[in-house]
């Protein structure tokens, strides 16, 4: 099913605005105003937007250490997620979380976390919740291939799997964790096969293509909000940049690099938009300067912002 023209504009829309966030940190991160590390989600962009399409505010996701996308597809505000970002007091957490804890339950961002697939059984919790609580939310979970590797998954997925719970459950495969490529840590190349061992949907779809994507999600919605319980979607996706800071990625074969940006999914949907009609090359140039916009005023919010008071740092800290 395709989006109509007004999604698939707002859908266009988001990917340009993580993309550009994405670099902006980056950029930042390069003077030195990041504290800590960051990790980019710029080219799996066409995962977080296309499953996102597909919930509403009062859905909910769970994030990863690679979120800023997962978050601004959500509906998070950029200013506040930059701010957080720089460590600044207006920020998500008040400057005291970072890059890889923003959570903002007003647009049912459940928050962000740097252990490696400790979001799976939050997110199977959050389901449990929305049973109980009778409501017909559902809870989209992000993890990566590595993160598929942990016991959390197995445990959270098949938890999920039994009680029928209300879970997309998203593997964002870009083929490696840190440096290790997938092929040397599983036999298998479609992680959705693992989803036989618990009995429900497994399907790999083309992270890279939105639409692909959106309409994985749409079932999956489809299927959880008829109570029949959980899917799991891989994603196969590529980050361009390293892992974290400035790793060079070198582990990665210039050609693997090279075939994966031309798969680039903003400038796919872009052109697939101009040929459906959908938008014109004027207003996607249009489009790209709003954003463009925005990002330099989040920025500017941002850096002129406080940073917090020494003596909040443990304020906020237990609840
Ligand atoms: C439990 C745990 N083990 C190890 C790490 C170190 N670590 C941080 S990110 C990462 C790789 C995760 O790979 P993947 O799940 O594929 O996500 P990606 O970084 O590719 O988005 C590892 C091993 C961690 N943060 N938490
Ligand atoms: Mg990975």
């Amino acid at each position: 099913m395709i989006p109509s023209k007004e999604k698939l504009i707002e859908m266009y829309r988001k990917m340009l605005e993580i993309r550009h966030f994405e670099e902006k940190v980056y950029e930042l991160y390069g003077q030195n105003l990041v504290p800590g590390t960051i990790h980019l989600y710029a080219g799996q962009e066409a995962v977080a937007v296309g499953v996102c399409a597909n919930l509403r505010r009062e859905d909910y996701i769970v994030s990863t250490h690679r979120g800023h996308g997962h978050c601004i597809a959500k509906g998070a505000d950029l200013k506040r997620v930059m701010a957080e970002i720089l460590g600044k007091k207006t920020g998500y957490c008040k400057g005291k979380g970072g890059s890889m804890h923003i959570a903002d339950f007003s647009v049912g961002i459940l928050g962000a976390t740097g252990v490696v697939g400790a979001g799976i059984p939050i997110a199977a919790g959050a389901g449990l919740s929305i049973k109980l609580r009778g409501t017909d939310q559902v809870v989209a979970c992000f993890f990566g291939d590595g993160a598929s590797n942990q016991g959390t998954f197995h445990e959270g997925i098949n938890m999920a799997a039994i009680w029928k719970l209300p879970v997309l459950f998203v593997c964002e495969n870009n083929l490696y964790a840190m440096g290790t490529r997938q092929s040397r840590v599983m036999l298998i190349e479609n992680i959705a096969d693992r989803a036989v061992a618990y009995g429900i949907p497994g399907v790999t779809v083309d992270g890279n293509d939105v639409l692909a994507v959106y309409e994985a999600a749409r079932r999956a919605v489809e299927r959880a909000k008829k109570r029949e319980g959980p899917t799991l979607i891989e994603c196969k996706t590529y980050r361009h940049k390293g892992h974290s800071r400035f790793d060079p990625a070198t582990y990665r074969p210039k050609e693997e690099v090279e075939f994966w940006l031309k798969k680039d999914p903003i400038p796919r949907f872009r052109s697939k938009l101009v040929e459906m009609g959908v938008l014109t090359d004027a207003e996607a140039e249009q489009i790209e300067k709003e954003i463009l916009n925005e990002i330099e005023e989040a920025v500017k919010f941002a850096l002129e912002s406080p940073y917090p008071e020494p003596e909040e740092a443990l304020k906020d800290v237990y609840a």
